[in-house]
């Protein structure tokens, strides 16, 4: 009878994964073409915005806050809720945001529908503590991004706290062993009363089908600390997802080994990974607004992060926390204009290559593209070389071309027993980088062939 009931258990195990599994393929669409607009667009823009960017970081005399406000700053919920009434970004403009990721060369934004403190930064039916029913301002602000994105061209794409949640009091949380040090633990104390399901399905769930419903087409599903989310709780999540949206993208922190791609934060990886991947990061310390923080990374710092992600196989996911108000920092605006002047002329060598052939230099980083059999390597130099010459080794490819990306001067590049040589004008053309595009016969054997 035990033999019968495990052959009966076992047939249905078998049975229903290949059913499973056919009923994924029949969403006929790969992960390999779910991914293909993402890898080639390389650059996005994260906006980090709530109610606590009202406080631009400060309360109560501390000025070390931002989008931890609530927690960091032990403020009782109901506290907060009475804050958020007063949340009235009167200056916020879609079009302005969107045409400054856009003229950054940034080709899709992730915006914060809901943080850890659980406020939903657009019209949800699903709980009241939101921008509508619950701050001054009576507009939808995803909506109003997303349908400016449509307009310009960029990828609508949210970033959604998943395991944290301070406004609902089924929201547990654990981190390296040290249980509910992240959980709201002023309004819910009682942390072994927490369900996590209960939240799921009272909230997270149909809120992330608000998303999926409401606002076109989501590029990215963004999930921020999966925190107690079990594998299985998660992959009904990506079920939920594929079923509403099968084109969206999933990142990696919707529930352990989950996810289309995986998330550095607030740093970049020492080599290349062939397997997509993101490294989000702040301009000064902060992901919210924190107008004590004058940190700020430097324009060419973060041109060089854009190019190193880019020859590592990367996207860079860059964060604006724009203010109380609504306007994203003028510090970051002019940042990203920047960058942006660099890409302009430049892009060829980010969007749509793929990972370097070679280790890093210590003068710069190489990206590529495939062209009709042949090799476009793309050279950026950081440190420009005081006797004029690069020197690419291990490559004896026959040189097709050689030029100057910015100005398209010809410039000599041979190829001799030490690998490429590239001659080099005096002095850098570009300070920020310069790019050498040299295109080669054949291919280059990939680092992870070797
Ligand atoms: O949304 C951003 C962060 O708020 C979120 N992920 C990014 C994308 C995030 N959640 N947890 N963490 C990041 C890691 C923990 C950060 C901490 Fe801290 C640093 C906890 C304590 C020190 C800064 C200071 C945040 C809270 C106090």
């Amino acid at each position: 009878m035990e033999k019968l009931k495990n052959f009966i258990l076992l047939f249905v195990l078998v049975f229903g994964s290949v059913k499973a599994q056919n009923t994924s393929d029949s969403t006929d669409i790969t992960q390999e073409q779910r991914m293909e607009w993402w890898q080639d667009a390389r650059f996005g823009m994260f906006i980090h915005w709530g109610v606590y960017s009202k406080a631009g970081g400060e309360w109560k005399g501390e000025t070390n806050h931002a989008e931890w406000l609530q927690f960091t700053a032990k403020i009782p919920l109901q506290e907060y809720k009475e804050y958020a009434k007063t949340f009235n970004p009167i200056k916020f403009d879609a079009k302005e945001w969107v045409s400054i990721a856009k003229n950054a060369g940034m080709k899709y934004i992730v915006v914060t529908s809901k943080h850890h403190d659980g406020f939903a930064m657009y019209n949800s039916q699903v709980n009241d503590h939101n921008i509508i029913k619950g701050s001054s301002f009576h507009r939808d602000p995803l909506k109003e991004l997303a349908e400016e994105c449509k307009k310009q061209g960029l990828r609508f794409c949210v970033y959604y706290s998943l395991g944290r949640d301070w406004e609902d009091p089924d929201c547990p949380t654990g981190y390296a062993g040290n249980i509910a040090w992240r959980s709201n633990l002023i309004d819910y104390p009682i942390e072994k009363d927490k369900k996590l399901q209960r939240y799921l399905d009272r909230k997270a769930i149909p809120q992330i089908k608000e998303l999926l419903t409401n606002y076109g087409d989501i590029g990215v599903m963004w999930f921020d600390t999966y925190e107690l989310v079990s594998k299985q709780q998660g992959q009904k999540i990506v079920d939920i997802i594929r079923e509403l949206q099968p084109k969206c993208i999933i990142n990696s922190r919707v529930g352990p080994c989950l996810g289309d791609y995986t998330v550095n934060e607030q740093e970049v990886p020492e080599g290349i990974s062939i397997k997509p991947w993101e490294s989000c990061m702040t301009m000064n310390n902060h992901w919210g607004y924190n107008k004590a923080d004058d940190n700020w990374r430097t324009s060419e710092e973060l041109v060089h992060h854009l190019i190193d992600i880019a020859s590592k196989g990367g996207n860079f996911l860059l964060n604006v926390g724009p203010t109380g108000e609504g306007v994203i920092p003028t510090e970051s605006a002019e940042r990203l204009k920047v960058v942006g002047d660099w890409i302009k002329v430049n892009g060829e060598a980010i969007y749509g290559t793929t990972f370097s052939p070679f280790e890093k230099f210590v003068w710069g980083r190489c990206t590529q593209k495939k062209e009709n059999g042949n090799t476009i390597l793309y050279f950026s130099v950081f440190n420009w070389p005081e006797n004029g010459e690069l020197i690419v080794p291990e490559v004896h490819n026959k040189v097709m071309k050689s030029s100057l990306l910015d100005s398209g001067k010809q410039i000599k590049t041979h190829s001799l027993d030490n690998g490429l040589v590239i001659k080099l004008p005096n002095s850098a053309p570009d300070p920020l980088a310069t790019v050498v595009k040299v295109v080669v016969e054949g291919v280059i054997d990939d680092p992870s062939s070797k």
